[in-house]
């Protein structure tokens, strides 16, 4: 019989990734997203990927917990991914609650859920680098000290604990994959990698003349969401569950990922960067670079995708979109 998977946060970049690969691996596919007024679903990633018929669609939200519970009921999960989340820093500050309900206490919801109704079931909980906020460590590890510096990452923090708290409670299977940054052409606009890929391409075509930025000092470990997919999968099938990093071991400047996206277009970048200090943030994350160092010894995984090749990727997949 086919593994069946529930996928909260499915229509968001990882979830459109992780649908494709779980669909590839055999899997009976379930999504969870909620329903919007303007198009029922957004499920313009599953269509990109063109999945969108192979994923059954539940209608859900990560605060409702009793639509949770009748869903884990119905679909008898063999594995789930939480995925599901505010995940934008920025917006954290703008609406702290909201993304606490969400990123934080959804999560017991998920939980929840899971212990009353599929308490067998595999559980992954998708959680970030931004908890190592102000680092304690030059390359953060599964063992290095946490210090969120976001709403975000303290929501994540305390979804992280409880995630522990559930496997050493309940004995449930579940494992918290430490991600650090990854991007895709299904990344959302909003996000620094995605910003400058579109701007890029619309420069290129003559329908922009300027990106403006924040902080361009800051680094990320960046990696490809595809590849970091693949890393929850494996996750999962490991008889212990546990924490892992993922990560590809190397950071780089906002500028110099920018250079990139310019370099690929045959733009000069001084002519278009502006600099706007009202895109800063109330505190930032310097820099972040982890060590997957556990994650290769236990299963084997390492990131296939480097940063340049996905960042060609990325502006090329801009420029098809806006010449369509
Ligand atoms: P994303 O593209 O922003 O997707 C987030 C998903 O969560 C969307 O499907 C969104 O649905 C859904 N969602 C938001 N609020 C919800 C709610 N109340 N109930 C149900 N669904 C809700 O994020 P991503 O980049 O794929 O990341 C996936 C997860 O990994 C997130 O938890 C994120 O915080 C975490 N993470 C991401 C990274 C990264 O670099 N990408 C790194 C570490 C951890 P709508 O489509 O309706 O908005
Ligand atoms: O910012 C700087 C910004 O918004 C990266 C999420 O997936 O990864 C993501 O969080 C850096 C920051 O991602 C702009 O200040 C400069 O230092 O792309 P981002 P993030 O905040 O690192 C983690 C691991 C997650 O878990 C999150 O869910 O870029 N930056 N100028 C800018 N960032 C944005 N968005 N826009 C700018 O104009």
């Amino acid at each position: 019989m086919a593994k069946r998977a529930l996928i909260t946060g499915v229509t968001g970049q990882d979830g459109a990734y992780l649908a494709e690969l779980l669909l590839q691996n055999g899997y009976e596919v379930h999504g969870l997203a909620r329903r919007s007024s303007s198009s029922d679903v957004n499920l313009s990633r599953l269509q990109w990927l063109g999945i969108e018929r192979e994923v059954q669609i539940v209608d859900g939200n990560l605060l409702d917990l009793s639509g949770l519970i009748r869903t884990m009921r119905d679909v008898k999960p063999d594995e789930v991914y939480n995925l599901a989340a505010q995940s934008f820093v920025k917006s954290s500050w703008q609406q702290p609650i909201l993304t606490g309900q969400v990123t934080g206490l959804g999560v017991t919801n998920v939980l929840e859920a899971v212990r009353l109704e599929s308490p067998g079931a595999r559980f992954y909980q998708a959680s970030s680098s931004e908890m190592y906020g102000l680092i304690q460590e030059p390359m953060q590890s599964e063992t290095t000290p946490f210090y969120p510096r976001s709403p975000y990452a303290v929501a994540k923090l305390y979804a992280h604990w409880l995630t522990v708290n559930y496997r050493e409670s309940f004995g449930v299977h579940a494992s918290s994959g430490i991600l650090f940054n990854h991007e895709s052409p299904l990344r959302g606009i909003e996000f620094v990698t995605r910003k400058v890929t579109d701007c890029v391409a619309r420069i290129k075509l003559g329908r922009a003349t300027e990106l403006r930025l924040g902080n361009i000092d800051a680094k990320r470990d960046w990696g490809h969401s595809k590849d970091y997919v693949r890393a929850m999968w494996l996750m999962l099938q490991q008889d212990v569950p546990d924490d892992y990093v993922i990560a590809t071991g190397r950071t780089t400047t906002v500028r110099d990922m920018c250079a990139i996206a310019f370099k690929h277009a045959g733009l000069d970048m001084d002519k278009h960067l502006i600099i706007d200090p009202a895109l800063f943030r109330p505190a930032e994350v310097d820099i972040l670079l982890g060590d997957a160092t556990k994650a290769r010894q236990k299963f084997g995984w390492e990131p296939k995708i480097t940063l340049e090749d996905m960042i060609v990727e990325m502006v090329e997949a801009d420029l098809k979109r806006l010449k369509k």
